[in-house]
């Protein structure tokens, strides 16, 4: 069956154009008018909630355009498709699924049914293993094969089996046990893991296979590689796999015929999405190094934004309101991309994580009903820690063709204080949205003696779209609140766009595809069954793959 109709229903309902009639009646309004027109605008257009403060005010809106966005989201029964989440109802339809990431972080009283079980009890009991089996590699009772101490922990997984360990490990380093070593494989490349582990003593060295499926051919692939990296290390005794081996996953078969102790297996449920999974089992690496007490904080910290996303008001509801500010400028400004400019060095990872988040989830071209969206869903998410990137793709930004409406993220304490670092780092936080909202005019260039021939150059537009999001400090409670925030943006956009943000059908294709190369590649005939263009590539690789 082919998708044969397009959806326009979310443009034709009465609130879609209302809103479209304002933008356009606004159009030519830039945030310099919108600024001088309201003294308070700074505080009507913020909101504060689960600790974080989210200013939105440097966007191309007003209060008028958040009361219609919020008119949009009720028209889409944003709250009633929320409490189907929390409650287990299977919202992922196309894979018949509950989606109960909520669930990992719910209290031990909290009575979540999925097919009529209670699932908070697993829950709990999946913690409760992974925080005493935490407590003895991180005392030291837990030895190696050999009886040493296991020093090394490196974690093989990919996607959403790796990205949130990986930029949870990153940004939660002042927490972590110094005296232990976080590694985290994923590629496929073999270059991957001997770097990773060339420095590392399988005698102190235990993997976590994390995967979903434990069927993934990077990790499988990986995790066999470590296997044999392993055993070459341990005299070869098989026995040993069972002291530096434990697996992250729901396939308890596969595990086992890995060769993996199931008592050293932690488990994890089909309503938990690989992209969603960072406070499952999967955070297991994430415990290891922070120990169990930090990661309930993160556990906590995410339940929070849950109960705020859950209660609060849309008018004051931060991550229904960063959603509905995404979405204006995605729909109505147009806008193809936003960064996440995490001023913390420590969320160097947190772009790349939020890419899959947002875009494995909201790129989709398909409604909930099978026709093709007659509107633009999620934008390019990409970015790096500032202040890099202000010497590096803020020229774009400043003074490129399209706006890029960019997510700045601050903390009002460092995890290391040193001398006037935070003052400097921060300021470039408030003046970059600053000078992104008002620019510079060619009268203000002028002013400055710049030569005439040099003003166009030197001129800056502003009137481009920011938000900030400023905490305390970036500690385990607020990095499960920040990640809670986003996961239930994207929510929030999903449910408007009418998509399923909770499948990823458009992996599968390159996968297959990948499956029969594999064997051609080295196959002694010829390549002849693809297209040109595939079959060439395919051969000179084929000619030139020994040497
Ligand atoms: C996430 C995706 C995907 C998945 C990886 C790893 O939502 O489904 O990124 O996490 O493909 O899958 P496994 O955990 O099954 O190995």
């Amino acid at each position: 069956m082919t998708i044969e109709t397009t959806d326009h229903s979310l443009l034709e309902r009465p609130e879609w154009k209302a809103l479209a009639a304002h933008f356009e009646d606004n159009r030519n309004r830039t945030l310099r008018d919108l600024f001088a027109a309201d003294p308070d605008r700074g505080s009507t257009l913020s909101a504060e909630g689960a600790e974080l403060f989210f200013d939105f005010s440097k966007n191309r809106l007003d209060s008028s355009t958040i009361s219609m966005l919020i008119d949009l989201a009720n028209a889409c029964g944003l709250k009633e498709r929320a409490e189907k989440m929390f409650t287990g109802v299977k919202i992922n339809i196309t894979e018949d699924r509950a989606v109960l990431h909520t669930a990992l972080r719910a209290p031990r009283d909290t009575v979540v049914e999925v097919d009529g079980e209670n699932v908070i009890p697993h829950v709990h009991e999946v913690l409760d293993r992974m925080a005493a089996f935490a407590d003895k590699i991180r005392s030291g009772s837990w030895t190696g094969h050999t009886g040493k101490r296991i020093k090394n922990v490196v974690n093989i997984g990919i996607g959403g089996s790796d990205l949130g360990p990986v930029m949870a490990y990153e940004a939660l380093k002042p927490f972590s046990d110094r005296s232990m070593t976080f590694r985290f494989v994923s590629n496929v490349d073999g270059n991957d893991f001997a770097e990773k582990t060339r420095d590392l003593s399988p005698e102190e060295t235990l993997f976590i296979i994390s995967s979903k499926t434990f069927t993934t051919l990077e990790t499988m692939t990986n995790a066999h590689t470590a296997r044999d990296w392993s055993l070459a290390g341990l005299g070869g005794d098989e026995s040993a796999v069972a002291k530096h081996f434990v697996a992250v996953s729901t396939n308890a078969e596969g595990v086992g015929g890995f060769g993996i102790d199931t008592h050293n297996m932690f488990g994890f449920w089909d309503w938990v999405g690989g992209r969603y999974s960072m406070d499952s089992a999967i955070g297991l690496s994430t415990m290891l190094a922070i120990g169990p007490d930090h990661f309930q904080e993160m556990l906590d910290g995410f339940h929070e934004m849950d109960v705020h996303f859950r209660s609060t008001p849309l008018e004051e509801n931060l991550p229904v309101l960063l959603g509905l500010v995404g979405l204006w400028n995605r729909n109505f400004l147009g806008c193809d991309t936003v960064a996440v400019l995490p001023y913390d060095n420590e969320l160097c990872r947190f772009s790349a994580y939020l890419q899959q988040l947002e875009m494995e989830s909201n790129g989709k071209h398909v409604t909930l009903g099978g026709d093709r969206v007659g509107w633009d869903t999620c934008p390019v998410i990409w970015g790096e820690p500032g202040t890099n990137g202000q010497h590096a793709f803020y020229q774009m930004i400043h003074q490129g063709t399209k706006p890029v409406p960019c997510d700045f993220i601050c903390f009002c304490q460092p995890a290391n204080p040193i001398g006037d670092h935070q003052d400097k780092l921060v300021s470039n936080v408030f003046a970059q949205a600053e000078a992104l909202a008002f620019g510079k005019t060619e009268a203000e260039v002028k002013a400055e003696g710049v030569a005439d021939a040099l003003l166009p150059h030197k001129e800056f537009d502003g009137n481009r779209p920011t938000n900030v999001i400023m905490t305390q400090k970036l500690d385990p409670k607020t990095l499960g609140r920040l990640v809670a925030l986003y996961e239930h943006k994207v929510f929030t956009q999903g449910t408007i766009w009418g998509i399923n943000s909770f499948d990823q059908w458009g992996v599968e294709l390159g996968k297959v595809l990948a499956k029969k190369i594999i064997p051609e590649l080295s196959q002694s005939e010829t390549v002849t069954d693809h297209d040109s263009s595939t079959n060439q590539l395919i051969n000179r690789y084929r000619a030139h793959r020994l040497g």
